[in-house]
């Protein structure tokens, strides 16, 4: 007898020192995050200012000649900027201290180029530090943005202009207070003024900075400032300025690789599965159309429904979100982008207003070490600190949620815990409806947080399959959620005879206005394209009749129809098919140049009719991967035909990143024939296409 106890008590002491072993945390994955990129992606949504001289001379990019006295705030309110990200749920703001015309909006010692020598608060005045002040009394984060090119600095080019740009970087980063972010664009060399030089200067991105040297000195002055871009950054762009990230998102990266320039940017939507290094994604995009304010955008707020796509694919696909607010010329948040601002969070927190899994009967199928401590309730509890774990090596785990009834869902949230590194390579989600399941989702990665929107099911239970990952799964959160349903904004098109299509999502019907006045399901029921060739506003819902619910509103501007507008000399490329430029859709685009017609080429266009026009715009190619993008250009107009006068010149800056239609205004004219000259392209191609060509009337 007394030896079967002792065999137990043996054996019991073996099993535990056995369990123990198996209840350890699961090992690293690496790389994994830093406790500074953990802080940074947990702030998942943050603000963009974009506000300097460019918002007084109209500009995306100022060449770096412009008088400092032209910046001129009437009522610049930081509070007012800090209040707006707050009430966003935003939880910092990262400021453009000095965009790429080397203007500074705080008193730098090393330039006169600053806020010092603008006639705003008598030159006495300091943008970076009011916002750093209002950051401190909303509780948001500062980060900064320092452009490293700049198109004023005489020494641009030279050894001595990183001298200068490491002071200014020494005063933003230790004048402030923290900075959250230090953000270093990618936008490097070209042409510029140059201190009065005027002329071209290239420089080779990764030797001229000594990013190497550099970022010791911002981690020697602020170790807890995360760097974002060029150099070895800890977070990347995001590869697009359109705030979407892949379905598939690493938050990893060859960073060698990218530093020995063998990484092409598109690569940075997904990352690296097999990178060395932990850089996530921030997707940065403009609220409007430009970084910074101009006033023919108020109307060109994107629309609700864009801004929560970008929501979903980027805090959703695992990347943070950096939404820019261009603070106009008074210097506020325009109201425009406030409300538009306001309907997001609106439905953001409508969307996730009811959790649904913390309440089911939750089991999985493999638990490591059989141990509570890493069981599956870990993923609905709440606390962010705590995971559910497979065995070691084990790739491939389900976890399944029971409901106690039949539950409607449609949004998916999951969370890997990535302090433990990113894993999971693929995953689908099935559910049980009726005693039948049903795949209604197959996926990629995870990460820090994927949201999935799926259809609307009714389900008795939830299932969620990891089916691949580099090593062993662990979740650390799982919800799901029933959100309103969200009826999508129609699209309006107007081809050039003034025919208009409006299109709905499949099972909706349209309601439209041609007055101006707000569309209600009273309005004028869609039933095809109508021919409406005059000028005209077009006003469109859509609407869901089973739920009695409509979209926001599609508002499209138009003058009178393109139908007798014709091509009438091209110097290049077939003339035949040019009408692609006036066809009233940019989808479809036209080119010309080439090898044996090298830049400058032009166009020259009849209206048919006199018109008063006050500038034009050029929508370059938007289909297609590699896009031939236009980057200089001259406008003519003519009554005759004969004699023609530059009404326009200049570039179309930052189209390489952000290729949105291009607006260039000038001084009402009258005018029957239109010329466009294409001087220049981005990149070496010397083929460009256009999408559309308009004009501006009165
Ligand atoms: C770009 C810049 O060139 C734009 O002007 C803007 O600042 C954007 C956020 O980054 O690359």
């Amino acid at each position: 007898m007394k030896n079967i106890f002792l065999l137990l008590s043996f054996f019991s002491v073996v099993q535990s020192i056995y369990c123990q072993e198996l209840a350890k945390a699961p090992a690293p994955c690496y790389p994994v995050p830093t406790q500074k990129q953990m802080d940074w992606q947990e702030m998942e949504f943050y603000a963009f200012v974009h506000f300097s001289l460019n918002t007084f001379t109209n500009k995306e990019w100022g060449y770096g000649d412009e008088s400092p006295e032209l910046f001129n705030p009437t009522a610049l309110d930081a509070r007012q900027w800090a209040r707006i990200a707050k009430e966003s749920g935003m939880k910092g703001i990262i400021l453009v201290a000095k965009h790429h015309d080397g203007f500074c909006l705080w008193p730098s010692a090393y330039t006169e180029r600053s806020v010092k020598n603008s006639p705003w608060k008598n030159g006495k005045g300091d943008v970076v530090k009011e916002l750093a002040e209002a950051c401190r009394e909303y509780n948001l984060k500062l980060g900064l943005y320092l452009s490293p090119w700049d198109r004023n600095n005489p020494d641009y080019g030279n050894p001595k202009y990183i001298t200068y740009f490491r002071n200014q970087l020494t005063e933003l980063l230790t004048n402030y207070g923290d900075v959250f972010e230090m953000w270093f664009d990618g936008a490097n060399g070209g042409d510029g003024y140059y201190g009065g030089a005027d002329e071209t200067r290239k420089i080779n991105t990764l030797e001229y900075y000594n990013w190497d040297e550099t970022y010791k000195l911002i981690y020697r002055l602020a170790p807890k400032t995360l760097v974002w871009g060029v150099g070895p950054s800890e977070a990347r762009w995001i590869g697009n300025e359109e705030g979407r990230a892949n379905t598939t998102n690493w938050s990893l990266l060859r960073q060698k690789d990218e530093l020995a320039g063998k990484v092409h940017y598109t690569e940075f939507m997904s990352g690296h599965e097999d990178g060395e290094k932990w850089v996530p994604g921030e997707a940065d995009v403009s609220i409007r159309p430009g970084w910074f304010y101009h006033a023919v955008e108020d109307d060109k707020v994107r629309s609700l429904d864009e801004l929560v796509d970008i929501y979903y694919e980027s805090v959703g696909r695992n990347a943070t979100l950096l939404l820019n607010l261009p603070v106009d010329r008074r210097g506020l948040v325009n109201e425009n982008d406030e409300e538009r601002l306001k309907e997001l969070v609106a439905v953001i927190k409508t969307d996730f207003n009811k959790e649904l899994l913390a309440g089911s009967k939750v089991s999985a199928d493999n638990v490591r070490g059989n141990d509570n401590k890493f069981g599956p309730k870990n993923t609905i509890d709440n606390d962010k600190n705590t995971y559910w774990a497979a065995d070691d090596n084990v790739k491939e785990a389900s976890i399944e949620f029971e409901f106690e009834k039949p539950t409607a869902i449609n949004r998916i949230l999951i969370q890997e815990y990535i302090k433990l590194g990113q894993r999971v390579k693929a995953f689908n989600v099935e559910v049980k409806t009726n005693g039948k399941w049903e795949t209604i989702a197959n996926e990629t990665t995870i990460g820090y947080k994927r949201i999935l929107r799926t259809k609307r099911v009714l389900a008795d239970a939830l299932k969620i399959n990891i089916t691949a990952a580099k090593a062993s799964v662990v979740i650390s959160n799982i919800q799901a959620y029933n959100a309103p349903t969200f009826v999508r904004i129609p699209t309006i098109q107007r081809d050039k005879k003034g025919e208009v299509t409006i299109k709905a999502e499949e099972g909706n019907s349209i309601y439209y206005t041609v007055d101006g006045s707000v569309p209600s399901e009273k309005s004028i029921l869609y039933k095809g394209a109508f021919a409406y060739n005059k000028a005209f506003t077009l006003k469109a819902i859509a609407r869901n009749t089973k739920e009695n619910i409509s979209s926001a509103v599609k508002t499209a501007k138009y003058g009178v129809s393109k139908e007798k507008w014709k091509i009438i000399a091209v110097s290049s490329g077939d003339l035949k098919t040019a009408d692609r430029i006036i066809d009233g859709n940019p989808d479809t685009d036209w080119s010309f140049g080439g090898d044996a017609n090298k830049l400058p080429q032009q166009l020259s266009i009849d209206m048919g009719a006199v018109r008063k026009i006050t500038g034009f715009t050029y929508v370059p190619q938007q289909v297609g991967n590699n896009l031939n993008l236009i980057s200089n250009y001259e406008f003519y107009t003519s009554t005759d035909n004969v004699k023609w006068i530059k009404q326009s010149q200049g570039e179309f800056s930052n189209i390489k990143n952000n290729p949105i239609e291009q607006v260039k205004t000038f001084s009402k004219v009258t005018a029957r024939y239109l010329r466009f000259v294409a001087l220049a392209a981005v990149g070496k191609g010397q083929v460009v296409s256009i999408g559309e060509i308009n004009v501006i009337e009165e």
